[in-house]
C-alpha cells in the first residue's frame, strides 16, 4: 500500500480536512502533518503551488485539494465509479472551491472594503450557490450529492456549510445558510452524525 502524508494548516477545517477525514472514514494509515501557522512562510516554498493541502504519495508530492480529495476519494472508495455521479462529484467540490476562493480573496482587505467586498458577496454569489447546491442535493435525493451515499463532495461541502455558519466569517450573516438553504443544513447535520466522523472530532478534541 503507498505511503501518505496529507500537509495541512493546524485546525480542524478548510481546504485539507475532507481528504483526512475521508482517510480516517475508511480507517486508511496515513501521515497527518500540521503546519502552525508561524512555520508557514518558510515551508510555502517547499509546496508545489505555494499553497496546501499537499499529499505525498510514496515520497512523490501533489498539490490541489480537489485533485487531492479525487485521489483519496478513489483510495477509500469515497468517490463515484460511475461518470456521471463522478461528474456531479467534482461539480460541487469546485463550485465549494469558487466560493472558498472568493471569501479567500477578501481575508486581507482593508475594513471598509472587506465590509463591501463581503456583503456583496453574501447576497450575490455565496447566495446563488448555495440555492444550487440545495437545487443539485434535492436532485440526487436529498441526503448525498452523487452515488446515493457519502462522497468527498459531502465532505467538501459539509467544511464549507460548517465554516459559513461559523461566526467566523464578518459581514456574512451566519444564518445565511439556513435562510437560503435549510436542506444544506440538514446535510451538515447528517455528515457530522456519520460514527465515524463523531469519533474522529471527539478524538481531535481530546488530543
Ligand atoms: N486551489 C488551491 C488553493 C490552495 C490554497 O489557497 N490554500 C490556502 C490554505 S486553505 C493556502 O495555502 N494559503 C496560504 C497562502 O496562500 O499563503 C487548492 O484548492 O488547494
Amino acid at each position: 500500500m503507498a505511503k501518505l502524508k496529507l500537509t495541512y494548516f493546524d485546525f480542524d477545517g478548510g481546504r485539507g480536512e475532507p481528504a483526512r477525514l475521508a482517510l480516517h472514514i475508511a480507517g486508511m494509515a496515513f501521515e497527518d502533518q500540521r503546519i502552525a501557522g508561524k512555520d508557514w512562510p518558510e515551508f510555502r516554498d517547499k509546496t508545489p503551488f505555494l499553497a496546501m493541502p499537499t499529499l505525498e504519495v510514496d515520497g512523490k508530492v501533489v498539490s490541489q485539494s480537489n485533485s487531492i480529495n479525487r485521489y483519496v476519494g478513489k483510495l477509500t472508495g469515497l468517490y463515484p465509479k460511475d461518470d456521471w455521479q463522478a461528474v456531479l462529484c467534482d461539480e460541487v467540490m469546485d463550485a465549494a472551491e469558487d466560493i472558498s476562493a472568493r471569501i479567500a480573496q477578501t481575508i486581507d482587505l482593508p475594513a471598509e472594503a472587506k465590509k463591501k467586498a463581503r456583503e456583496e458577496l453574501a447576497v450575490g454569489h455565496i447566495t446563488r450557490y448555495l440555492e444550487q447546491f440545495q437545487a443539485r442535493l434535492k436532485a440526487a435525493g436529498g441526503v448525498y450529492f452523487a452515488d446515493g451515499r457519502l462522497t468527498v463532495a459531502d465532505l467538501k461541502v459539509f467544511m464549507l456549510i460548517r465554516w459559513l455558519r461559523s461566526g467566523a466569517l464578518d459581514h456574512i450573516p451566519k444564518d445565511l445558510v439556513d435562510a437560503v438553504a435549510p436542506m444544506l443544513v440538514e446535510h451538515l447535520e447528517h455528515t457530522a452524525s456519520h460514527p465515524k466522523i463523531v469519533e474522529y472530532y471527539k478524538r481531535r478534541r481530546a488530543a
